[in-house]
């Protein structure tokens, strides 16, 4: 049986990352930070399945403890701030977890197994900020817009070059938006869908949104986490755009959470000068031809079909239609 371990398996890819490698017979663990309240309603559902350890990216020696423990097979690095204005107002916490926390993940590897672990780290399209082409593929030069960028610039980077120096096998998933019924109520399209909810169902008066022309290319996490695991799988490390290749406005994204419910947008959204990011980034559009070609693989959920899910499951949500899990305890 082949052992996993996923950092930040509380967050959204986390879970569905979880289901993933216990449907394919893995040995799940996963890495929690201490928290003085419990933050487990991702993966309740997962109780009895999956092993949880205590943990932190900031911590070198916790990481290693954990590994020696598990002795995985291959390891997931999802933890990270994963919240892009935040970083401006964190931008040195930013650093420590996304960016040097993946170093220590790296270290961790090097020091118990370098040639017995995989390895995969959530690198993401933010990193080509400012874009340089369109479409962007593996090859177009990167221009982060925040710290939160520059953070996993760096992360990215010291992927590739544990991989060249060591010859660990270390994979860098540069990962486009994806989203889901989990989505942190932040983030901008479940921000909108459980707004839509809200507002549908008489619990709030109206929206209020930011930057509504910045068009991002969104698929579904649960396609997403499958490219991870297939980077793994291959018998190369290398690195790999996973995108839908369809790009859309965040006003797309209003207008068909609004038409999901049969009201008319423009007689809710507020434009809040106060979301405005103090740099954007205007147009992401990713090519996922060479994780087609090379893995195979190529995502199953549209972007209406994403969005009407994420809508009708914050109206099932909101209505009290949700069963109550289970805790899952630490180790
Ligand atoms: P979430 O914000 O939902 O989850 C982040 C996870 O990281 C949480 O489990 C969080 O734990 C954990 N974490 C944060 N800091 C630490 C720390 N110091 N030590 C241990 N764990 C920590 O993110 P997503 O699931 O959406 O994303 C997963 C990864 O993929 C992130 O690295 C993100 O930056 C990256 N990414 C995401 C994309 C997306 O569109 N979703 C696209 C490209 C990349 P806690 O619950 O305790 O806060
Ligand atoms: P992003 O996601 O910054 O792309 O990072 P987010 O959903 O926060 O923003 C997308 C776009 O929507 C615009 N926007 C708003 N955003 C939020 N959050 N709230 C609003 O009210 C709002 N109004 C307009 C933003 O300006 C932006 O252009 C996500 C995260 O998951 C990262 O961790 C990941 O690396 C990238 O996706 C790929």
């Amino acid at each position: 049986m082949k052992k996993a371990v996923i950092t930040g398996i509380t967050g959204q890819d986390g879970s569905y990352l979880a289901e993933l490698l216990l449907s394919k017979g893995y040995q799940v663990h996963g890495i929690v930070r201490r928290s003085s309240s419990e933050n487990f309603e991702r993966i309740n559902h997962l109780t009895g399945q999956i092993q949880l350890h205590q943990a932190d990216l900031l911590d070198q020696l916790s990481i290693i403890d954990v590994f020696r423990e598990i002795e995985p097979d291959e390891v997931y690095n999802l933890a990270a701030m994963s919240f892009v204005p935040t970083s401006w107002k964190q931008p040195v916490l930013t650093s420590e977890f996304t960016a040097t926390g993946v170093t220590r993940v790296l270290e961790a590897i090097r020091l118990l197994n370098p040639k017995g672990i995989r390895f995969y780290q959530a690198s993401s399209s933010e990193m080509f900020g400012k874009v340089q082409a369109v479409p962007q593929t593996e090859s177009t030069p990167f221009y982060p817009r925040s710290p939160y960028g520059v953070a996993k610039l760096y992360g990215h980077w010291i992927t590739v070059n544990y991989r060249e120096s060591y010859d660990m096998f270390c994979c860098s998933g540069i990962l486009f938006n994806h989203e889901s019924e989990r989505r942190g109520k932040e983030f901008v399209t479940r921000k909108v869908t459980d707004g839509v909810a809200r507002i549908k169902l008489g619990m709030a008066k109206e929206l209020r949104m930011g930057n509504l022309e910045a068009k991002r290319d969104w698929g579904h996490a649960a396609d997403y986490v499958r490219a991870m695991w297939m980077m793994l799988q291959h018998h190369e490390a290398d690195d790999f755009v996973i995108a839908t290749g369809e790009t859309h406005p965040v006003q797309e994204l209003v207008e068909l959470a609004f038409d999901t419910v049969n009201l008319d947008w423009r007689k809710y959204v507020v434009i809040d000068p106060k979301l405005f990011r103090p740099a954007e980034v205007d147009l992401l559009v990713g090519d996922p031809a060479k994780a087609k070609n090379v893995l195979g693989w190529k995502p199953e959920v549209s972007f209406p079909e994403l969005v009407r899910r994420m809508v009708l499951s914050d109206l099932a949500r909101l209505q009290g239609n949700t069963a109550p899990a289970s805790q899952p305890k630490i180790a």
